[in-house]
C-alpha cells in the first residue's frame, strides 16, 4: 500500500509515533511518504520505501500569518496524484485532520478517492482542539475523517466529551520498538554521568507547562535529601529556565544537568534508574513507556491515558497532579532498596512489552483497510 504519513517533524511524541511507524509499515513492504516542513527528527535514513516531501510556504508581505494547510493541503493533492497514493494517515488533528479533508475534497473534483485516517493524540482534544477558537473546525474535521483512532481510552473519553462525534472511534495504543531498546553498551557510560553510588533519576519532555517541570524538580529535591543522586533533564521547551533557576534557588544545580534535545535517549535511558513523569495531563505517555522498555520503572501521576501505560506498584506508582510528597515517598520506596529497585525494573519491561510495535502494526493495516471500506 502506498501511504502518506502527515505529523509534526519535532521531537513530540505524536512525531515520534507517526515516524516509527511509518518506518515499521516500510518494514512490511508499504511505500511511505511523509509529508511535512521538515524531516521528522526521528527519520534518520531514507529508503526506497521511505519517501520525504517538503512542505513550504512562500513568505508574502500580505500574509499576517502564514497559510500552512493550504500549502499543506496542496502539497498533498500533488503527492498523491503524482505518486498514486492510496491512503491518507494523519497524525494530530490540528491542522492536519482538516488539510487532510480538503485534499481529499480536491482530489474527489478529480476522480480520484482517497480515505483518510486520523489520530489524535492529545494536546490536539486536551488542550488545543477544544478552545472555542478551533472547536468547530476541530469537530467537523473529525467528523469527516474515514475512520478516527486515539492512542488511549481515555483520549477517547476525552474526545467523546468534549467534541460532538458522530462515528466510531478506535483506540490504538502507542508501541515502542523493542528492539532498538536491546542494548548492547556495556555499562551505558554510567560513570560519565554519576558516581557509583548515586542513583540517576531520569525527566524526558518538551519543557511545556502541562509536564509540571517544577514538580519534576521539586521530587528530585526530597529524593537527593535522602540518597545520593543525579537528575538528567532531558529536552527543550518554555519551561526549562526556570526549572534551572529553581535548582540554583534550591542549591542543587551541581545535581541537576540539563542535556537539551537529544537523538540518543535510549542510551540516557539505559543508564536510568528511575523516570519521573508527574503531568498535569497526558493522553499516553510515550516517554513513560520508553523508560520502562529499558528497565527503568516510572513516578508519575495518574492522569489521562498515563494509568493505561503505567500499572501502580508494578512497573512504578502513581500519584494525584501534584503530590509531590507521595511521589518522592514511591520514589524513596523504589531507590532505597536494591532488591526493590531490581524487582521494578524488571516488571516495568515486562509491562512495556504488552505495546510491542509488532503486535499493534498489525492493527493499523487492519484499520487502514476499514477506512477503505468507509471511503
Ligand atoms: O506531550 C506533548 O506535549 C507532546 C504531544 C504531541 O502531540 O506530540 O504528546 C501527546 O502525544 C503523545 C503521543 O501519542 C502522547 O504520548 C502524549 O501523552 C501526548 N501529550 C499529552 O497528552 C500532553
Amino acid at each position: 500500500m502506498k501511504i502518506a504519513i502527515v505529523c509534526y517533524p519535532t521531537f513530540g511524541g505524536s512525531g515520534v509515533v507517526a515516524t516509527e511507524l511509518g518506518i515499521a509499515l516500510a518494514n512490511r513492504g508499504h511505500e511511505i511518504h511523509f509529508i511535512t516542513y521538515k524531516q521528522p527528527v526521528r527519520l534518520a535514513l531514507l529508503s526506497e520505501n521511505i519517501h520525504f516531501h517538503e512542505v513550504n510556504v512562500p513568505e508574502y508581505p500580505l500574509f499576517h500569518y502564514q497559510p500552512y494547510e493550504l500549502a499543506l493541503s496542496s502539497k498533498l493533492v500533488d503527492m498523491v496524484k503524482l505518486h498514486h497514493i492510496d491512503l491518507l494517515h494523519v497524525h494530530y488533528a490540528i491542522p492536519h485532520a482538516y488539510a487532510g479533508y480538503m485534499a481529499k475534497k480536491m482530489l474527489a473534483e478529480e476522480g480520484i478517492t482517497i480515505p483518510m485516517v486520523t489520530t489524535l493524540h492529545g494536546t490536539d482534544i486536551t488542550l488545543v482542539g477544544s478552545h472555542p477558537f478551533y472547536k468547530p473546525a476541530v469537530t467537523f474535521s473529525i467528523n469527516k475523517s474515514d475512520v478516527v483512532t486515539s492512542v488511549s481510552e481515555s483520549l477517547k473519553q476525552d474526545t467523546l466529551r468534549l467534541f460532538d462525534i458522530k462515528g466510531e472511534i478506535d483506540v490504538v495504543p502507542n508501541f515502542i520498538d523493542v528492539s532498538k531498546y536491546d542494548h548492547t553498551f556495556t555499562d551505558c557510560q554510567r560513570s560519565m554521568m554519576a558516581t557509583e553510588d548515586e542513583k540517576i533519576v531520569t525527566h524526558i519532555s518538551n519543557f511545556r507547562k502541562v509536564k509540571r517541570i517544577d514538580d519534576v524538580v521539586k521530587i528530585f529535591y526530597e529524593i537527593q535529601k535522602e540518597i545520593p543522586a543525579k537528575l538528567m533533564m532531558v529536552g527543550e521547551g518554555p519551561e526549562r529556565e526556570p526549572a534551572e533557576q529553581l535548582c540554583e534557588e534550591l542549591g542543587i544545580s551541581n545535581k541537576v544537568i540539563f542535556l537539551g534535545n537529544s537523538n540518543e535517549i535510549d542510551k540516557i535511558l539505559c543508564f536510568s534508574d528511575l523516570f519521573l513523569l508527574p503531568s498535569e495531563t497526558e493522553s499516553f505517555g510515550l516517554a513513560a513507556l520508553e523508560a520502562m522498555i529499558s528497565g527503568v520503572p516510572v513516578i508519575s501521576s495518574n492522569t489521562g491515558g498515563i494509568p493505561e501505560v503505567n500499572v501502580d506498584g508494578v512497573s512504578g506508582y502513581l500519584s494525584n497532579v501534584g503530590d509531590i510528597k507521595d511521589m518522592s515517598r514511591n520514589a524513596l520506596k523504589i531507590l532505597q532498596d536494591d532488591q526493590e529497585l531490581e524487582k521494578f525494573k524488571a516488571a516495568a519491561k515486562e509491562q512495556a512489552l504488552q505495546f510491542d510495535i509488532n503486535k499493534i502494526v498489525p492493527v493499523y493495516e487492519f484499520i487502514y483497510q476499514k477506512a477503505f471500506e468507509m471511503a
